[in-house]
């Protein structure tokens, strides 16, 4: 029997954080063995910021060889690169024309996106959930792992789907999200009510998958909390202190209850301590990993020729298939 699609992705928009680490790459170690999975780094959606050409030649190379570190695997998933894969421009036209301008405006990472780039509200920021919904429906994709924010995303690519396939036939499989029940949504070590953002112009409010040993403690040390001296875990009375005990149960493999009577009676302190020595634990092997595999350019271009090639073959079935169903002429 074949196994399930599953279609992830993360931008090249600065270098990878714990964030992106357990709600997107961990839970693909996971499934890696039992679907067949495409990993992309979605260089297109990376540059509806401006990027510095340079940095993000770079940036995209880390990534991969950050992929490569944390255990994905180029014999069993296909890595590669959006923009090697014109299929995802092509069907993004077809969508947009089937995407709703009002649940467009709806889309909340657009809201926050354009405050925070107030000077560049391109129109791709507008219409980036469209692309995403051709990068994931060109598969045939039923699984799809996310954090908690691409959840409204992922909604309309499901509806997408389903617009289209109730005027022109059974064309795209309906991907369903696929989020993990803690750790979906790793906070801002400096502001506890935003999500952490690897493009976060503030340092300590983010741990980065290459961040040595001395910068997590110092960011931990740093990190925001309260004047309560309690620990327990209480979203929405105690951001901060509920946010360093999920990432303490994650990164240690425990419940949060665990952690939570480990830490019952003590301070804030031990907290941050405790916390930062299980992020600088869980990080070490792939840090290890990292720089030998960084810095051999020319196999990581070659596995993104293979990826290319591999996404290639499968993108242009469906597309074609769409492209049949709109009554457009195929050659
Ligand atoms: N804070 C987070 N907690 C849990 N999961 C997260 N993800 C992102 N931030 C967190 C998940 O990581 C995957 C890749 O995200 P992305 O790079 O495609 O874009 P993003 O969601 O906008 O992530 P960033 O780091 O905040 O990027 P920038 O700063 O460039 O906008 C997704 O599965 C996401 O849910």
């Amino acid at each position: 029997m074949s196994k399930p699609v599953l279609f992830s992705g993360i931008q090249p928009s600065g270098q990878l954080m714990i964030g992106n680490y357990i709600g997107a790459i961990k839970p693909w170690l996971a499934m890696q063995d039992d679907h067949d999975c495409l990993f992309c780094l979605v260089d297109l959606h990376a540059i509806t910021v401006r990027q510095d050409p340079e940095q993000f030649r770079t940036q995209v190379l880390d990534a991969l060889a950050l992929y490569l570190a944390c255990g994905l695997d180029a014999d069993k998933s296909v890595l590669f690169l959006q923009s090697h894969v014109p299929q995802h421009c092509e069907l993004a036209w077809i969508l947009n024309c089937f995407a709703q301008i009002g649940q467009l405006n709806r889309m909340t990472q657009f809201k926050d996106k354009s405050q925070k780039h107030a000077d560049n509200i391109n129109a791709g920021l507008f219409t980036y959930p469209i692309l995403m919904a051709a990068d994931i429906l060109l598969y045939q994709t039923q699984k799809v792992p996310v954090g908690h924010d691409q959840k409204q995303h992922l909604e309309l690519a499901r509806d997408l789907a389903i617009r289209f396939n109730h005027y022109h036939g059974n064309i795209f499989s309906i991907p369903e999200p696929n989020i993990p029940e803690h750790g979906a949504r790793i906070m801002s070590l400096q502001d506890p009510s935003k999500k952490m953002s690897k493009s976060d112009d503030n340092e300590n409010s983010v741990i980065r998958l290459l961040d040595m040993p001395d910068i997590i403690v110092k960011k931990l040390k740093r990190s925001v909390t309260d004047s309560e001296n309690n620990i327990i875990y209480d979203p929405k009375n105690q951001p901060g202190v509920a946010n360093l005990l999920t990432l303490l149960a994650l990164a240690s493999d425990q419940s949060i209850a665990e952690c939570e009577s480990q830490l019952a009676g003590k301070g804030y302190g031990a907290l941050k301590t405790q916390t930062a020595e299980a992020i600088v634990a869980m990080l070490a092997p792939l840090q290890s990993s990292y720089q030998a595999i960084r810095e051999d350019e020319l196999a990581l271009l070659s596995i993104l020729q293979r990826g290319a090639e591999q996404a290639s073959q499968r993108a242009r079935h469906t597309l074609q298939k769409a492209q049949q169903a709109l009554g457009m002429i195929t050659l």
